[in-house]
């Protein structure tokens, strides 16, 4: 192996400690205690899992977390009203409604109820907007592309001036993570399933964010020697030999690219620790803000 590993979980538990040590100065000196509120519609076994380990790491740093579970036939006007009713709860900070919702249910009216001052995934029309436009700010950047940018800054690694491919355009991941490098003054290329001849244009790039959602897509001939390549993926492939019958697997071929990449992330391990560590990272932001203290 060639490539030095980016260490998403060690990070991720960096960043957590640091959390907990400010989240116990904030209840100490100011009787503030960040809380989350995370909103799970529905029995996506994926979802389940994430939301699970987010309010796991949430208690762990000193988060007072609140799941709320409706179930998959649930209303508009209900899951608005849930949504509502946190808006209004002084104990709430952060609320997470967690994607994707059932195909019924009207995603944009969702995240467009939630207060953006608790936006703590950063999905609000507002917050996107202002991480779009140049010379705004946004209240909270969404947690899986915050976490790459973490992830970078971490390492040492410097953005400006870098070729930055991002593989995928999806409101979550590839058209925000964009947003981010392109005000850390990268030049971004992005693609997407019309893009003509992908492998050429992914070795242009000096980083190379893959969130494309198809196992093992990128191989070693379509990274710059060198590269730093982020492995956004999380695709479940069948394995009789694990426990729970799958193992999982990034969207770039780890074993090939490490031969060639100048740092890599792996899958499990990489990004997907820092989506949850950049969450609680936001909630406690958002319950400093809501004290007057930023
Ligand atoms: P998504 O909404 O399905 O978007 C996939 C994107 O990839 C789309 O823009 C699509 O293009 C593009 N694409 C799909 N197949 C392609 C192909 N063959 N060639 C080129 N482009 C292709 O997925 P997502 O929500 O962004 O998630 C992407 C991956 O990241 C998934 O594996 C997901 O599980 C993972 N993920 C991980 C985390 C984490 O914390 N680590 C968080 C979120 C998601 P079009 O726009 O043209 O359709
Ligand atoms: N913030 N994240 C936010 N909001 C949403 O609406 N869908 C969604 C979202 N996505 C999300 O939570 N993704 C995610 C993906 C992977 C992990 C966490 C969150 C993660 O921690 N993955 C572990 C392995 C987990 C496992 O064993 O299944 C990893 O090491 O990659």
């Amino acid at each position: 192996m060639t490539a030095k590993l980016i260490d998403g979980k060690a990070i991720a538990k960096e960043i957590q400690e640091e959390l907990t040590r400010e989240v116990a100065e904030l209840k100490e000196k100011h009787g503030v205690v960040p809380g989350l509120a995370t909103v799970l519609v529905g029995d996506n076994p994926a979802s389940q899992t994430y939301v699970r380990m987010k309010q796991k790491r949430s208690a762990e740093v000193g988060i007072h977390s609140v799941g709320y579970t409706l179930p998959g036939d649930a209303t508009q006007e209900e899951v608005e009203a849930l949504v509502r009713k946190l808006n209004a709860d002084p104990t709430i900070h952060g609320i997470l409604v967690q994607l994707p919702l059932p195909k019924h249910l009207n995603e944009e009216a969702v995240l467009n109820a939630i207060s953006i001052e608790k936006d703590v995934d950063g999905f609000h029309p507002i917050n996107i907007g202002r991480l779009a436009m140049k010379g705004r700010q946004a209240l909270f950047a969404p947690c899986t592309p915050a976490g790459i940018i973490e992830l970078i800054d971490r390492t040492g690694i410097a953005i400006e001036g870098k070729e930055a491919v991002v593989l995928g355009r999806s409101n979550i991941v590839g058209l925000p993570v964009s947003m981010l490098l392109l005000k850390r003054n990268a030049t971004i290329t992005i693609c997407h399933s019309r893009t003509h001849d992908l492998p050429a244009v992914t070795r242009r790039a000096d980083i190379l964010v893959a969130a494309v959602g198809r196992p093992l897509m990128v191989k070693a001939d379509w990274v710059k020697p060198g590269a730093v390549v982020i492995d956004v993926g999380i695709n479940r492939v069948d394995d009789p030999s694990r426990k729970r019958g799958y193992r999982l697997v990034g969207d770039v071929d780890f074993e090939e690219v490490k031969e060639v990449a100048g740092w890599i992330t792996p899958v499990p391990g990489g990004v997907g620790p820092m989506t949850i560590a950049m969450l609680l990272k936001n909630t406690v932001t958002a319950a400093k803000r809501a004290a007057g203290l930023l």
